[in-house]
């Protein structure tokens, strides 16, 4: 008996197995009901009570082994089908793939930037709006055409509310609410009822600038907007200044850089005039300084405002506008971060 246990032992160290079918196989044949295993209880029986101890032990023994042999046979099997790596589970998993900053989020953040070092905090207001905030306390008259229903979008129940169309509605409300000096930035989603274009959208993103003291002066802004565009488009940028018209600013201003493109001698993107549009600014007309309970005798202000996507596709050479607003991995997987 001890002789055929042995003999079993070794046959079974000799066994190997690849498919599952092939250990299921070798499981049967030894631990199977009707498996050798089985066989060598039965015949326990006969074995004579001075040898029982001895036998019983090899029998578990060879039982353990068997056992243990079907589990490694098991894994081994498992790892060939799947491949050596994928079951290794101390393997750090397969990288996430990072995301990419918004360019529209990229050069707000850069404009955030190049006036906070100049001193500028950052005012937030209500994109839902009234009337005052967005039009009466900046000087519109109540003809005007901006407040007209093509240009701003309306509650029907309730024309008093209304999408602010300017982040200048946020200024008026820091004006309300602080004394100068006032030395802020406002950047926010405006929103105008346009038809969607290549050059327009309804909604989009502007950033406004409020500076009141005493002694503010035309010198001042130009100073910080020739500032601003070193910073956000270089050093060998130019600036010019066209008299304009706003309600809430007089005298008006709008600010054109010469166009990087064609480096100023005329091309489709600055429409042959070697320069492009970037923002409007003015100083504060008293109206707006005395309804928002400032005293217009003792303080002067500068105010400007741009478009952050105007901006964006100046400073990357973005045609379409409508790319900024479909979200198009391709599209946005190009722009690095800087903040
Ligand atoms: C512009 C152009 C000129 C502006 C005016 C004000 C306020 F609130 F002080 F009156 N904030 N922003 C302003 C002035 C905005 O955007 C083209």
């Amino acid at each position: 008996m001890l002789q055929n246990i042995e003999k079993i032992l070794e046959e079974a160290r000799q066994f190997n197995a690849e498919t599952r079918e092939e250990i299921e196989q070798f499981r049967i044949r030894y631990l199977g009901k009707k498996g050798v295993l089985a066989d060598l209880f039965k015949n326990f029986k006969q074995v004579p009570a001075e040898q029982k101890k001895e036998v019983g032990q090899k029998i578990n023994q060879l039982k353990q082994f068997i056992s243990s042999r079907i589990e490694e046979l098991i894994l081994a099997a498992s790892v060939e089908v799947t491949g050596k790596e994928s079951t290794d589970l101390t393997l750090p998993g397969p990288p996430l793939q990072l995301g990419a900053r918004h360019p529209i989020s990229i050069v707000r953040n850069q404009i955030i930037d190049i006036f906070g070092r100049l001193g500028f905090t950052i005012s937030e207001g209500p994109e839902i709006e009234d009337d005052w905030h967005v039009f009466s306390a900046l000087n519109f008259p109540p003809e005007h055409p901006a407040r007209d229903m093509q240009d701003t979008f309306f509650i029907e129940k309730d024309p008093d509310i209304l999408l602010r169309t300017h982040t200048s509605s946020v200024q008026v409300r820091v004006m309300e609410k602080e004394k100068p000096p006032i030395r802020t930035i406002s950047p926010g989603r405006v929103f105008r009822n346009e038809a969607i274009s290549a050059r327009a959208h309804c909604i989009f993103h502007q950033v406004e600038g409020l500076y009141i003291d005493e002694n503010v002066s035309f010198a001042d802004l130009k100073q910080i907007l020739l500032y601003f565009t070193h910073e956000m488009f270089g050093k060998d940028v130019d600036i010019r200044l066209r008299p304009s018209y706003f309600p809430f600013t007089e005298p008006s201003a709008e600010m054109d850089i010469n166009c990087q493109i064609c480096g100023g001698k005329g091309c489709n993107v600055c429409k042959y005039s070697g320069w492009l549009e970037i923002l409007g600014c003015g100083m504060v007309d008293p109206n707006v300084l005395e309804f928002t309970g400032i005293d217009s005798k003792k303080y002067t202000g500068y105010a400007f405002g741009m478009g952050i996507e105007r901006v964006a596709m100046l400073k990357y050479q973005v045609r379409d506008l409508r790319l900024y607003f479909e979200n198009d991995i391709r599209f946005l997987e190009q722009f690095q971060a800087a903040h």
